[in-house]
Parts: C-alpha cells; structure tokens; sequence
C-alpha cells in the first residue's frame, strides 16, 4: 500500500516519519512522484496542482492535510466516486481554539487601543466591561467552532452561534439558516468566523452582515479570506462602526505588500496561523481511517462535495 505526500517538504519529512511509526506496512512517497500512477493507493494533500489526483488510477481515498477541503472542492478535475476526507484531529482543534480565545480577548481587553495610546505615549485606563456583558457570536458550529466555544464558556461571555441546519448546544443560543442570520448577528459584540469556504458561505462578511452588528462590534475571520469583502471591512472599521478586526486568512495570500490591511490600525493580522494540523498527533486518524477503509468499514469524516464541506 502507497500513500502519496503533498504538502511543504518540512511538513512532509514530519508526516512520512509519523506515518513509519504507526503504520510500518504503508509506504510512502513524496509528491512530485516519478514513479507508476498506478501504485498509488491514497494520497494526503494540501493544494496539490489542479487535475493532478486524477493521475492516479487506483487511488482510493482522498486526505486533505487540513480541515478545509476547499483547495480540493475548486479542482474541476476531482476524480469523480474517490471520497475526500476533511483533517479532524485534536492538535489542529486545540490550536485554533488558542488563537480564538486570544483573538476574543484581544478585542474584549481593548487591545488595539491600548496599542494605539502605546504608540502615542498615552497612559489612560478604557473602562473595561466584563464578559458577562458581551456575546461572542460563532458563524460555523462545526468540529472547530464548538470547541472554541467551548473553550470560552468559563469567562462567562454570552454564546451564540449559527450554521446550517438546527443545533442544541447548551449555554450557547443557536441560530440556524439564512432567515436565522439576523438575529445572531443583532447581539454580536465578537464575531467569530470558523464556516468553510463555499458558494454559500463566500463574502458572507460584507457591508449588510456588518450593518447587522452593534456599533463597536469586532470581526475575527479565521476560517477563509474568501468569506471577508476587504473593502467593505475597511469601510466599516473606518465609520467607526466596528471597532477592530483580527484576520488570520485572505482572498490572496501571502497579502500583496501594498495591501491597506498592513498598516491600518484597527486591523491586527498574521499569516494563516491560526491553526495547523500537528502531524504527530493527526497521524493516528489517518491511519484509523485507512485501517477502516481496508477492513471493509466506512470512512469517518468524508465531505459531501455537492455541498462543499
Ligand atoms: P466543519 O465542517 O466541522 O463545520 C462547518 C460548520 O459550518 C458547520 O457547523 C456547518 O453547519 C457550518 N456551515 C457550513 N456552510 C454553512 C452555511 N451556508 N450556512 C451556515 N452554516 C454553514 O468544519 P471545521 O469546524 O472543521 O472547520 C471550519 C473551517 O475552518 C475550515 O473549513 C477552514 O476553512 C477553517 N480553518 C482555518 C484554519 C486557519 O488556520 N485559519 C485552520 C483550520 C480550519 P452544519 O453544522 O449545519 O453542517
Ligand atoms: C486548514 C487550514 O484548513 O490550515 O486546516 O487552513
């Protein structure tokens, strides 16, 4: 059995040495691969070239190094009936719930003002509120917006959160679907972006979703930058009707260098590091899942393409 590596070469030596490890029978190969296509059972991927896994014949499940499968779902070359399964694995979820608690305290704690009167040698308090008094909103109440929330839930913020179809979680308020949209959005002092990138989902953070908010509110986008109209954030960060933004993804990355977004200072960025997927620990569910597949079971955490996540 061969499993085909596509990601950064550090993270791939990282993988394939993770993968000898726990699972001595698999062998694999690095991508770009010299060798027979048809020896190619599984491939672990991240933005491999387009119409590139339709060179292997016999390949029979898809893994994407990361939770988001939209770098597969754009590929009008997917090889048709070959299933995709979605990074689920605790090293990746801890990690972003790290980044969100931050990003919410960022906001919540003033940060970017007291930054700003740091740069101008401004020493003055800013009346804090407690968390009781403000609601994180979650837009995504998936593997990792739910765990996030949960992360949150000792400071005492409101919690709400919306997605797809009907959730019951308890001590957050749950909304559903677009006729849901704006009532969430009418209580959200901190919105928290974690949906996938989809038709459906794409620059879902614009003007009118901003409106939505309360004066003051804050945006955090970490799930894709194709879910943010920059220029709308820009528009409402600059009428002073939303406070601050954190933005760990955008429509191009990296950012180009005479992006507004680098020097504005309601805006706090970094590199798509929300979260990444900890090959030492994310290799255990991978092998799980090949083990399943082999043994005649299903796989766990196959996207539905047609609904692209
Ligand atoms: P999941 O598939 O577990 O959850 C997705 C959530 O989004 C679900 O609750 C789903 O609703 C909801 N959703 C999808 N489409 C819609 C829609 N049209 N309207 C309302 N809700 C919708 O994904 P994960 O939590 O694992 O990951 C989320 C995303 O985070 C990834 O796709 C990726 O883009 C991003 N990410 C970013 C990283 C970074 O470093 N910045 C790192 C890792 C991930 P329902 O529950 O009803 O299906
Ligand atoms: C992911 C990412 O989708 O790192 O996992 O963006």
């Amino acid at each position: 059995m061969t499993l085909l590596i596509k990601t950064d070469i550090e993270r791939g030596n990282a993988w394939a040495e993770a993968l000898a490890a726990n699972y001595p029978e698999l062998e694999t190969v690095n991508w770009p691969y010299k060798g027979d296509p048809a020896k190619i059972d599984y491939a672990l991927v991240w933005q491999p070239p387009e119409g590139e896994l339709k060179r292997y014949p016999n390949l029979k499940a898809i893994f994407s190094v990361g939770a988001g499968i939209d770098h597969l779902a754009s590929d009008p070359d997917l090889p048709e009936g070959v299933p995709v399964v979605r990074m689920v694995e605790p090293g990746l979820t801890a990690g972003m719930s790290e980044y969100v608690v931050w990003a919410v305290m960022n906001h919540h704690r003033f940060m970017l003002d007291y930054a700003a009167q740091r740069r101008a040698k401004v020493w003055e308090e800013i009346p804090q509120l407690p968390a009781e008094a403000r609601q994180v909103g979650m837009l995504g109440l998936g593997v990792l917006g739910r765990d996030a929330l949960d992360k949150l839930r000792p400071f005492g913020f409101h919690l709400a959160g919306w997605s797809r179809s009907p959730k019951s979680i308890t001590g957050v308020t749950c909304f559903h679907g677009s006729g849901g949209l704006d009532e969430f959005l009418a209580e959200t002092d901190i919105l928290v972006c974690l949906l996938p990138l989809t038709p459906e989902t794409t620059d879902i953070l614009n003007r009118d979703t901003f409106a939505k908010l309360p004066a003051g509110a804050a945006v955090i986008n970490v799930g894709r930058g194709g879910q943010l109209v920059e220029d709308d954030l820009l528009e409402a960060l600059d009428s002073d009707h939303l406070s601050g933004a954190t933005l760990d993804v955008f429509r191009e990355e990296p950012l180009p260098e005479d992006h507004p977004f680098w020097e504005h200072p309601r805006v706090f960025m970094t590199p798509h590091i929300a979260s990444m997927t900890v090959p030492e620990s994310a290799v255990r569910a991978v092998v799980a899942n090949i083990q399943r597949l082999e043994s005649g079971e299903a796989l766990q955490h196959v996207v539905d393409l047609k609904r692209g996540y």
